[in-house]
């Protein structure tokens, strides 16, 4: 068994952890292994459930409650990720088959005369604990001896096995996970079932003997003799005490002693001034007050405003900040049961609805209160997170710079005389000046990447349409998508993982089961190499400035040291499509909106045009740009009324769109693949350089649209992609007197390929922290 240290960490331990198992020892690290118990649900453990009518011994699967709680409570500790899943059906039985319903009632007669209960109920009737295997039933939850935490994932699943029908593949990912250890009911069934179909997927599992069970003793024998037949057909079976033993010493609960239902200690400490996510929570779960947090925090932003003014749109008053801080805090007492982002502080885009608050997109006259927030802010709130306020953006979230707001230009936290990066300008200062853990911004055409680099932060934007775009006000429909600035990308990716899923408000929505999956590499070689591809040399050295090309020349070094392949890629599809984005038709897609806007305005506003007069779009378009001359920043005006005096047919609209749907088929089947002449990501200097608030003001246009070179491609090809820091480079070389500036890269991948890109991301970032480039 190897040593761990005995340290207080807020996340799990990257140290690799070796038990004695069968067919030989098993290896894990535990920041990569979730804990994974199968339907520990009254329904199969206790009496009058659907187990009892199948005719299941309850002594032998109640026998496993025990152990399993003792693994749950130990990998809880060790800070391993938690899943469980329950087995069960819509109310309407509308995803249960009809052979699953049927099959055994329809048994001629039963074969074992000790069960007269056998099967004379189905899936749906109505038992002792309500109908059976029904989701929502009292039958249908976990007992209470398991009971998830909130910030522990819960699978809902119709079928034996824990992939079909579910996100499971998706959210083990999306965690990082490639090790499981596996529990719950029953061996014969459903644990083996999903065991073997994790297998196929690519990752390691262990089941552990005591913490699961059958109906059968001698089928649980079996069933894990069969998992490890013949040097590990499927996995690895351990013992608990063994792993017990290993998990002990990796407490990273920093007060142990605060157990189930403590409350805090009567001194509550201080705190450090960190805000990143993980040290927060480990903060607050040794007793720490977010009241304490906002009071310092307030003073920090107060203080910043003075150095950087303009990232804020709306500010909530400190008083009513501190007002939710303590009500959350008498929400959630006890420590040892913190939703995910207890406490977090973020701020959000002011593109992105709040209820009640006005949603301005730094544009006045489109300035509306909405009644209800967007989902991704109701999300983080609901999982604990405290909201400080609405941050500045490029009008209309349409720029890459920062300055072009009527509610001020933001410069970089790095250096006063260089633009922050838009258009979540606000939102990336906020980041980088530690004002906040996260702010939830929008990407269209790199808005949440350049301006992340510009701050030093991280900026990831996930495939589309796996983050509802719902109650954000579009900047280019078809091409939004929800990004998530924060200080790394452990962060980013916690923050993703509580705001994704499916809307059906939001017709660009992804359904999960469509996209594709690929199966993860947990060992090997595979497991820390990786394929990569770069713009080629020409067009690096054509736009990117010198220290963002010698910094460039060195991320590729660093990536290959690290295991990576560089391969020669094509670029053109890439360009090709960067271009689409404003050269072609689609920017009169962010004009798509307006006219309406004006319309239902009409009526309430003199200057107003009245669209019932049947005027062509366009017109509409350029007369509301006049109308409202006065509070549009001059850049807007001139960006839209250019693309609306150019002569666009409907036509060129169709043909930009099969040249869209081209270039994303040939990055789809011939880049982002496994198959020979692909790559696992592509990986370019997030923008070719920094330019100073007075370069932008001299060419606004040109130069955002330089600034664009790499990003632009991201969303009209599908992409998911994250940009992460790369080191700091000084002014000088930049021609300015003093000072250090940033650089960045961004990691793209394939649509639906987000924890591959996250995954080799972090593995960046620890990399380019361990070489002193990062904090
Ligand atoms: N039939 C049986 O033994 N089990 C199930 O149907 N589900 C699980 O194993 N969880």
């Amino acid at each position: 068994m190897s040593n761990v240290p005995n340290k207080t960490s807020c996340s799990p331990s990257s140290a690799t952890l070796t038990i004695p198992a069968k067919p030989y020892p098993f290896s894990f690290q535990p920041c990569r292994t979730a804990l994974l118990i199968i339907d520990m649900q009254r329904d199969f453990l206790l009496a009058g459930g659907f187990g009892e009518i199948q005719g299941g011994s309850l002594a032998d699967v109640q026998a496993c409650i025990e152990p399993t709680r003792r693994l749950l409570e130990a990998s809880r500790a060790a800070g391993l990720a938690i899943f469980h899943t329950r087995e069960g059906h819509k109310p309407d039985l509308s995803d249960c088959p009809s052979s699953k319903l049927v099959r055994q009632a329809a048994a001629p007669h039963s074969p074992n005369p000790r069960s007269e209960k056998q099967h004379k109920l189905v899936i749906g009737d109505r038992g002792e604990m309500g109908r059976l295997l029904v989701r929502g039933e009292y039958g249908h939850d976990i007992v209470d001896e398991l009971k998830p935490l909130p910030n522990e994932v819960v699978i809902d699943k119709p079928g034996k096995g824990a992939f079909w029908d579910t996100d499971l593949m998706h959210r083990l990912k999306a965690h990082g996970i490639t090790h499981i250890l596996v529990a719950g009911v029953t061996t014969e069934c459903c644990v083996a079932t999903t065991f073997r179909e994790a297998n196929d997927r690519g990752f390691e599992c262990c089941a552990v003997t005591e913490a699961t069970a059958g109906y059968n003793p001698s089928f649980k024998t079996s069933s894990l003799d069969m998992l490890h037949w013949s040097q590990g057909l499927f996995g690895f079976v351990s013992d608990l005490q063994p792993l017990l033993e290993c998990l002990g010493p990796l407490s990273v609960s920093p007060n142990p002693s605060l157990g189930d239902g403590q409350t805090p200690p009567q001194t509550p400490p201080e705190w450090d001034g960190d805000v990143s996510i993980s040290g927060l929570m480990a903060a607050y779960r040794s007793g720490l007050s977010p009241a304490t947090v906002i009071e310092s925090l307030y003073s920090r932003i107060e203080a910043y405003e003075q150095v950087n003014p303009g990232s804020w749109i709306l500010r909530l008053s400190k008083e009513d900040i501190l007002s939710a801080a303590r009500d959350l805090a008498t929400k959630h007492p006890d420590r040892g049961k913190l939703p995910p982002l207890f406490g977090i502080p973020f701020t959000v885009k002011d593109s992105i609805d709040v209820a009640g608050l006005p949603t301005t997109t730094a544009c006045a006259p489109l300035s509306r209160i909405p009644a209800e927030s967007a989902p991704v802010y109701t999300s983080v709130v609901e999982c604990g997170a405290l909201f400080l306020g609405k941050s500045n953006l490029d009008q209309l979230a349409t720029g890459l710079s920062g300055q072009r707001s009527p509610y001020g230009a933001c410069s970089s936290v790095c250096h006063r005389d260089f633009i922050s990066g838009g258009s979540s300008s606000g939102s990336a200062v906020q980041v980088g000046a530690k004002l906040c853990s996260f702010s939830l911004a929008t990407d269209t055409a790199g808005s949440g990447r350049v301006p992340a680099m510009f701050n030093g932060v991280v900026g990831y934007k996930p495939t589309r349409g796996t983050v509802p775009f719902v109650g954000i006000t579009p900047a280019c429909l078809s091409l939004d998508c929800v990004a998530v600035i924060a200080s790394s990308v452990g962060d980013a990716r916690l923050v993703w993982q509580n705001i994704e899923g499916y809307d059906e408000r939001d017709p660009y929505a992804k359904p999960r089961m469509g996209m594709l999956l690929r199966c993860v590499d947990a060992i090997g070689p595979q497991a820390n190499q990786f394929t990569f591809g770069i713009p080629p040399p020409e067009v690096l050295a054509g736009v990117c400035s010198a220290p963002y090309r010698r910094l460039f020349a060195d991320t590729v070094a660093r990536l290959q040291r690290m295991g990576g392949t560089l391969k020669p890629v094509d670029w053109e599809p890439f360009k090709k499509a960067g271009d689409l984005l404003y050269d072609g038709s689609f920017v009169l897609e962010r004009m798509a909106s307006l006219p309406d806007l004006v319309a239902s305005s009409s009526s309430s506003s003199s200057s107003s045009i009245n669209a019932s007069e049947g005027l062509g779009a366009t017109t509409l378009a350029k007369t509301w740009l006049r109308a409202k001359e006065k509070e549009l920043h001059p850049v807007i005006t001139t960006l839209f009324t250019a693309a609306l005096e150019r002569p666009t047919t409907p036509a060129d609209v169709f043909r930009d769109l099969q040249k869209q749907a081209l270039y994303t088929a040939q990055v789809r089947n011939h880049i982002f693949t496994r198959e020979e002449g692909g790559v696992d990501v592509m990986v370019v200097p997030t923008a070719p350089t920094h330019f100073t608030t007075r370069e932008m003001q001299e060419e606004p246009i040109a130069r955002n649209s330089v600034l664009g070179t790499f990003t632009h491609a991201g969303n009209v090809l599908d992409l998911c992609g994250i940009a992460v820091p790369a080191g700091r480079f000084d002014a000088v070389e930049l021609e300015r007197q003093e000072g250090e500036l940033p650089f960045g890269v961004t990691f793209l991948g394939g649509s639906g390929l987000d924890a591959e890109v996250l995954g080799i991301a972090s593995r960046f970032e620890e990399e380019a922290a361990r070489d002193g480039l990062t904090e």
